[in-house]
């Protein structure tokens, strides 16, 4: 059966989709879309190798910032102390047993607002120990300033993870301490600098579906579309105001997956926060969709994912292997 949907050239990575044209694809016959998004999968990477990086929250709580799902704002009650930036040494004790935990990629968060110059020196000492174990690395630490991203590009930053978190038009019932170009400034700010982006966003926050689409138009028509691509499932957190939000389920889940794929065909896309509320085969269906990263540790920042025994059981039963190189590198021609 043929379907008069979009056709995505897998060889040609687009930079022009339509609404209506990604709404289009959220609309296929589930099986359809999920057969297209592995043919795309397959077309850039090894379908069996997932890219595996570990999270630490390196300065927790307190922050100025109101986005409505998180713990770490100042603005909500959620029992989520307030603490300072972590000492250097005890980052790096962390990302050593992230590596010895098979870790290759070691993600550093702070719960800022934007990173001051008086904290640079010490996250670029972290950025340049965790680089030396060999690890790949990656920081989110809220808004950039130019030179402050060509600084931790050279202190030996891979990836700087700044989600879209939601549609231009949905962001404003999300958070309304900054706007969607602020977010977009810092990107462009990430990719002069010569840094990969991370960039993805959040479900299960009372969007519609359009809204989702309306993300993933905005990380498709980036003028580089991100590098990493993390779709988070709310952790709804008590307190928080959209800590009673209700799940978009895993069928729409998968679909969001596989849309991603399809729009922004050469991303590694990461299945990121969710996965402690998720069924083995729920994540199953999201790798067989195209998603190929995770994240493994039991806590991400400050809400819980699954044992490392757990996530190992399920690679070994779906033959699933850790990406050993930089995703990149893994493009054929
Ligand atoms: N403060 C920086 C910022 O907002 O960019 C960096 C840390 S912030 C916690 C990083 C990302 O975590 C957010 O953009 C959001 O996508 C995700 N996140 C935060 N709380 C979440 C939650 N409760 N459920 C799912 N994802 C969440
Ligand atoms: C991303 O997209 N998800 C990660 C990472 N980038 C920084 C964060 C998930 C946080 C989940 C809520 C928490 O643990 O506080
Ligand atoms: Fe602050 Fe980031 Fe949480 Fe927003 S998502 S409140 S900016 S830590």
């Amino acid at each position: 059966m043929a379907f008069d949907n979009p056709q995505v050239d897998p060889a040609h990575p687009r930079h022009d989709w339509t609404l209506e044209e990604i709404e289009a694809l959220f609309e296929l016959p589930f099986s359809e879309l999920v057969f297209r998004a592995a043919t795309v999968h397959r077309r850039w990477f090894d379908p069996n190798e997932v890219q595996v990086s570990r999270l630490l929250s390196i300065k927790t709580g307190g922050c100025p910032e109101n986005c409505g799902y998180c713990s770490q704002s100042q603005s909500f009650e959620t029992g989520v102390p307030a603490s300072r930036l972590m000492d250097i040494d005890a980052v790096l004790a962390e990302a050593r047993a992230a590596k010895d935990g098979g870790a290759q990629r070691f993600c550093m968060g702070a719960a800022w607002r934007d990173l001051k110059d008086r904290d640079l020196p010490k996250v670029s000492a972290m950025v340049a120990g965790v680089k030396a174990m060999g690890m790949e690395t990656c920081v989110t630490l809220g808004m950039l300033e130019p030179h402050q991203a060509v600084a931790l590009k050279a202190a030996g930053l891979d990836y700087y993870n700044h989600n879209l978190d939601t549609s231009p038009e949905y962001y404003g019932k999300v958070v309304t301490t900054r706007n969607y170009q602020d977010r977009l400034d810092t990107l462009n700010r990430v990719h002069e600098a010569g840094l990969k982006t991370c960039c993805g966003g959040i479900v299960s926050m009372g969007e519609t579906r359009r809204d989702r689409a309306g993300l993933l138009l905005a990380l498709a028509t980036l003028p580089h579309h991100p590098d990493s691509l993390p779709i988070n499932d709310l952790m709804p957190v008590p307190g928080t105001p959209l800590g009673g939000s209700k799940s978009v389920g895993g069928i729409e889940f998968v679909r969001m997956i596989a849309v991603a794929r399809l729009v922004c065909p050469k991303a590694v896309v990461r299945l990121s926060a969710g996965r402690d509320h998720m069924s083995r085969e729920l994540q199953a269906l999201c790798f067989l969709a195209g998603a190929n990263s995770m994240f493994v540790g039991n806590v991400l920042l400050t809400t819980p994912n699954p044992e490392l025994d757990t996530d190992a059981a399920l690679f070994a039963d779906l033959g699933l292997r850790p990406m050993t190189m930089d995703a990149g590198e893994t493009v054929s021609a």
